[in-house]
């Protein structure tokens, strides 16, 4: 199998957009840095790395009869908007688990936001006392149980459609994608940066980029916070996606880079280089970055090319993955 021999059902616009960041490589005085632009690959609710990956997993969801499909995230989970857009524009329900995963003040959080948004669309959804973990959730294979009992077609997604066999085609792809624009483009990026919590979209990226002829750097930096499940997750992820797309060798070590270093104490909750990074991306590029995710591996992004770690002479290619929406539930910071 290749990954061109998958069923992909379109919920995006197409490839997405990629453009360079000029003010901020000139600011940061070393690689030249471009973004490739999850936020607005999509007109489903605002998209974002999710529905990319669901565009893999909507066939087999449609193939098992499903009308239901069931996930799980945080209050302010853009996953689990996202699998309720695509529930809503496929017909379905989406049932979804919000847990308790950030230890955050605002009031507003389990209402404005990414959370809003799947209320209007329709979805049902539960909140949970539960803190962060990736990993399988008795809430939600019980809420899974619950929509077999009442006589529906549920789909499991896991938490951001990451432990799913599918779950690492959406961004396998996506590396083929960036191979074809670059071609078009002119350019070669030496080096990706993608942040990583479930490790999906990062490991979908590993796999896809490996069956390349050119050699790159893909840094995944995690905004987990515990770095090793999402090592091992992202490890995991890799290499069986890089089975099913027929790879045809195991996956090195090496060519598995997860670093930390810019997550904080805790998952959700910003540190002093989350801000300067959104501050920096939305001053000098209007790029709109989030604090749980894009503003941490930015933060990386940041350090990396100011220390040339990442060498002057590279072309940085930053995997903006969504993710604006739960800017609302932390407007106090920003007063
Ligand atoms: C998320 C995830 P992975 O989970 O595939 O590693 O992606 C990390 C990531 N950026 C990066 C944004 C904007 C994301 O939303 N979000 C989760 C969610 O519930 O929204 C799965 C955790």
């Amino acid at each position: 199998m290749a990954i061109t021999d998958f069923e992909r059902y379109p919920l995006t616009f197409g490839p997405s957009p990629i453009h360079e960041l000029p003010r901020l490589s000139e600011h940061l005085g070393g690689a030249k840095i471009w973004a490739k632009r999850e936020d607005v690959n999509s007109g489903l609710a605002f998209g974002g790395n999710k529905t990319r990956k669901l565009e893999y997993i909507v066939p087999d969801a449609i193939a098992q009869g499903a009308d239901t499909l069931v996930s799980i995230g945080g209050y302010q989970s853009n996953h689990t908007r996202q699998v309720a857009a695509v529930a809503a524009k496929l017909g379905m329900k989406a049932r979804l688990v919000q847990e308790n995963w950030v230890d955050w003040a605002d009031p507003l959080s389990d209402r404005v936001g990414n959370i809003l948004l799947s209320r209007i669309m329709g979805a049902e959804v539960t909140l949970d006392n539960a803190g962060f973990d990736i990993g399988i959730r008795s809430s939600w294979e019980q809420a899974i149980a619950e929509v077999e009992e009442a006589g529906g077609k549920p789909y499991a997604i896991p938490a951001g459609a990451s432990e799913h066999h599918l779950g690492g085609l959406g961004f396998a792809n996506w590396a083929y994608e960036v191979e074809q624009q670059e071609k078009d483009l002119g350019v070669f990026f030496d080096t990706i940066i993608v942040c990583t919590v479930t490790g999906s979209t990062h490991a979908g990226m590993i796999a896809g980029f490996a069956g390349q002829d050119k050699p790159r750097r893909v840094i995944g930096i995690d905004a987990s916070a515990t770095i090793e499940k999402t090592r091992a997750q992202v490890a995991r992820i890799a290499r069986h996606t890089a089975e099913l797309i027929g790879l045809g060798r195991e996956l090195r070590d090496d060519e598995i880079t997860v670093l930390e270093g810019w997550a904080g104490d805790y998952y959700g909750i910003p540190v002093e280089s989350t801000m300067e990074a959104i501050r920096l991306s939305g001053s000098l590029e209007a790029m709109i970055i989030d604090l749980v995710y894009e503003g941490k591996s930015m933060a990386g992004l940041i350090d990396l090319v100011k220390s040339k770690d990442i060498p002057e002479t590279s072309n940085v290619l930053y995997a903006h993955l969504g993710g604006q929406l739960a800017l609302n539930a932390y407007s106090g910071l920003f007063r």
